[in-house]
């Protein structure tokens, strides 16, 4: 983005030009910056959202105001503090872009991967803490952000839509994968079982649980808190360790064509759990906890849906960098399936199938 929108919007929130600036997203939907003054160690973190992600941006202010609201009074986890604009706005609207921003943590940075087993129970233990700190928030007061998000009977559906309504050329060229994810939809028939058993508690749950969404102390090493909190909102127990077992006990991230080199690190996949678990496990109900496991099977297999719908109509949602990178990230990710489920078998006799 050029300098002069970023320093216009950033000036809005208090920090005028000169100033510095970062891109700070890794991220495939909003553009995220940390901008600064020379003269201060801290500054804000700059975003520009993505409006045709999130429809009704105000719902995101108002989950995350709700959010850090409880956390304050509760003192214990602290997630970064929202900023309002020099007119007292928690959204600033430019020539059809919508900006917020947070102060930016002191002393923080992110991790990128390779990860190792101790990062991993850390992120686990932060992400499971914001669940559970937020469990005396009667979820009915979190918005919806992005309706049926998780919802993968919502992103089954899509997938039949696209098959049906999308470029018939790449419905041809994607038959083999096709049939690899319609072999399994006997995860969307858990999903529904999920649905309609109470036991499955509705939880706020953060929706995005990637490792570079984790601050680290930079002298600690310890985890601060997540970021990235846009979607956080009501959902069930498996988006997030599910989002951790796809993210980082995959050798190899999403990115990667060669799909003979992706394998499950055992060593981090054990650590995530035990990280969630010693957040959660006081929470969690009988069924949550019998049915761990079905976490990482659920979030690989919905985002391989996504990445193959998302091929299927055009490129329409992912941002790409080459023609079939929807397409390829859709192998990569029944890859790792075919992975997770062969690994859970071996490691716990776990299996899936009804
Ligand atoms: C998107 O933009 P990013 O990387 O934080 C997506 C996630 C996917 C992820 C896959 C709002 O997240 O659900 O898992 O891409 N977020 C949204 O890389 O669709
Ligand atoms: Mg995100």
């Amino acid at each position: 983005m050029i300098n002069a929108v970023i320093e216009k919007a950033a000036a809005q929130f208090g920090i005028a030009a000169p100033l510095w600036f970062t891109a700070l997203s890794s991220g495939l939907i909003h553009q995220t910056y940390h901008v600064w003054k020379d003269d201060d160690n801290k500054g804000i973190v700059l975003q520009q959202l993505n409006q045709a992600v999130f429809k009704e941006p105000q719902q995101i202010i108002n989950n995350y105001n709700l959010v850090y609201s409880h956390l304050k009074l509760s003192n214990g986890l602290m997630i970064p503090e929202p900023m309002r604009s020099t007119t007292g706005s928690w959204l600033w609207y430019d020539d059809g872009r919508i900006w917020r921003a947070n102060c930016y943590v002191p002393n923080s940075y992110t991790e990128t991967l390779p990860i190792t087993p101790e990062k991993a129970r850390k992120a686990a233990n932060s992400f499971a803490h914001l669940t559970r700190s937020l469990q005396t928030v009667d979820v009915r007061m979190l918005a919806a952000v992005i309706p049926d998000f998780h919802n993968l009977a919502f992103r089954f559906a899509q997938f039949q839509k696209a098959m049906a309504e999308g470029k018939q050329d790449r419905v041809t060229q994607a038959q083999a994968l096709i049939k690899q994810l319609l072999e399994r939809k006997h995860y969307v028939d858990f999903y529904n079982h999920l649905v309609r058993t109470p036991d499955f508690k509705v939880r706020i749950m953060h929706h995005d649980c990637k490792l570079s969404n984790v601050l680290f102390h930079l002298q600690t090493g310890e985890a601060i808190c997540p970021i990235d909190l846009d979607t956080l909102m009501p959902g069930y127990y498996f988006s997030d360790l599910g989002d951790m077992v796809r993210s980082m006990a995959a050798s190899a991230d999403e990115t990667e064509q060669d799909t003979s080199t992706i394998s499950i690190r055992s060593d981090v996949y054990l650590a995530l759990i035990e990280g969630y678990l010693s957040e959660m496990e006081k929470v969690m109900t009988a069924s949550e906890k019998k049915c761990l496991h079905h976490s990482g099977l659920l979030m690989i297999y919905m985002q391989a849906l996504r990445f193959l719908t998302d091929y299927l109509l055009g490129d329409v949602y992912y941002k790409i960098s080459y023609e079939s990178q929807n397409y390829d990230r859709a192998l990569n990710q029944v890859s790792l399936l075919i992975r997770l489920e062969d690994f859970l078998y071996r490691e716990f006799r776990y299996t899936t199938k009804a």
